[in-house]
């Protein structure tokens, strides 16, 4: 494998060669700055694949570097080190993410001859190959043509009551099902969608499925609240609220039932059509929620100007929270603040028991969400994961 260890301390270099070695990597290119590194990395050797980058350099830091990386689109594995806190690295993580670069791991240093190990698996996984920058966007032609031969699909994942461990509804999840490419996920079509008119045709068939499926569980004696997911580029067209009441009218389905999840990715356009919208949409008795709460512009001024309902605490304050004393102080604000708001609260991103576990110790989420309850499902598979949860849950609240 072709790598690059970047830091300005000879013996982190020395010690990581050798050990990269002994890992039988015996070739790895040492840097000791950042700058040299990226001369490197132009030249017109073989294509590196991994960059060991240490994040506290003089001259140029991990956080510039990474920065450039992104600039040259760097597509291979990069591994962030520090002997800082944790805070700062974690940091530079989400960084490296958000620019799309395929991030391997965040070490403390020094470096264990395991966590090497796993680095290396890591990017020879072919997994690995299929993540970050390789991912493809769909176009604009494309997706219209999904829209309109009826190729969108939705995954209904469970949420649970807090205080019961009762199912008391599933959010849709839209996916694609490409006569080609098999199942397609939303954020490889979304932003498309969003940018190129077609968001509106999506969401009302998303909402047409949904409310459909609803109906045919309510028939079968499951009541549950179905959410969907709508943009902020749907509440520019005033007649959205009369077309779900339209819709329910015509399914004979109960709005109270329905709960709509905003996200603000993108700052309101126009946000005395987005408040009309908002504000009729409740006064036709449907739940608001505001979704990824904490994250972009899902924050405090939405929560005092629009009348949100329930309030969606994003995945990366909940997972990990009860080892985090970051996540964890913002859990807990963030449920407390719902809790005086007099809102629902719902959880996401609880992925396994510790999750579970942390979050009933709080006594005050309401309901809760995540991969440890129930993965995104099809519709069909959903009662048979009711009869698994009702024998799992009984060990859970004892
Ligand atoms: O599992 P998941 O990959 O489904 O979803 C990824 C993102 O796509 C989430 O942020 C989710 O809110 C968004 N998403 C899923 N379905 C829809 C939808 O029907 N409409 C919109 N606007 N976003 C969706
Ligand atoms: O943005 P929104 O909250 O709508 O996104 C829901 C997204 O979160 C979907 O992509 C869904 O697949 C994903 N998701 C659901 N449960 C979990 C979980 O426990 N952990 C993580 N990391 N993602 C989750
Ligand atoms: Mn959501």
């Amino acid at each position: 494998m072709n790598i690059l260890v970047i830091d300005d301390d000879a013996f982190v270099l020395k010690l990581l060669k050798l050990q990269l070695a002994n890992l039988g990597q015996p070739e790895a290119m040492t840097c000791e700055s950042a700058n040299d590194a990226l001369e490197a990395l132009a030249g017109p050797e073989r294509k590196v694949e991994i960059v060991f980058c240490d994040i506290q350099m003089p001259g140029m830091d991990g956080v510039e570097l990474v920065r450039h990386l992104a600039h040259i689109e760097f597509q291979g594995g990069l591994v962030l080190m520090s002997g800082e806190d944790e805070r700062i690295l974690s940091t530079v993580q989400h960084l490296a993410q958000a620019h799309r670069l395929k991030v391997l791991g965040a070490l403390r240093k020094p470096i264990t001859p395991v966590q090497l190990r796993e680095i290396l698996q890591r990017q020879a996984s072919p997994a690995a190959k299929n993540r970050g920058a390789d991912r493809k966007i769909y176009s604009a032609e494309a997706v219209a043509s999904a829209i309109e031969n009826g190729e969108l699909i939705n995954y209904y994942q469970p949420k649970v009551s807090m205080r019961s461990s009762e199912v008391v509804g599933v959010e849709a999840l839209v996916r694609w099902q490409h006569p080609r490419d098999g199942l397609v996920f939303p954020d490889q079509f979304i932003a498309t969608a969003e940018q190129h008119g077609l968001i509106d045709d999506l969401t009302r068939q998303v909402l047409l499925n949904a409310l459909r499926q609803c109906r045919d569980w309510q028939a079968c004696g499951l009541r549950l609240s179905i959410a969907v997911n709508i943009s902020m580029s749907n509440l520019v067209s005033l007649d959205f609220p009369d077309f779900i009441v339209e819709a329910a009218q015509d399914l004979d389905f109960d709005l109270s039932l329905l709960i709509l999840e905003v996200t603000e990715s993108q700052l309101m356009q126009n946000p005395l059509t987005a408040l009309d919208i908002l504000t009729r949409l409740r006064l036709k008795n449907i739940t608001l929620s505001i979704d990824d709460f904490g994250t972009g512009h899902s924050s405090l001024t939405q929560l005092r100007d629009i009348p949100f309902n329930e309030l969606k605490v994003d995945s990366g304050f909940v997972h990990n929270a009860s080892d985090n004393a970051s996540r964890r102080a913002i859990l807990e604000a963030s449920l407390d603040l719902a809790r005086r708001l007099g809102m629902k609260s719902v959880a996401e991103g609880v992925e396994n028991l510790a999750d579970w576990h942390f979050l009933s110790s709080l006594a005050c989420c309401d309901v809760a969400q995540g991969y440890f309850i129930a993965k995104p499902m099809p519709a069909p598979a959903l009662p048979s994961w009711i009869q698994e949860w009702q024998v799992r849950r009984t060990g859970l609240t004892e």
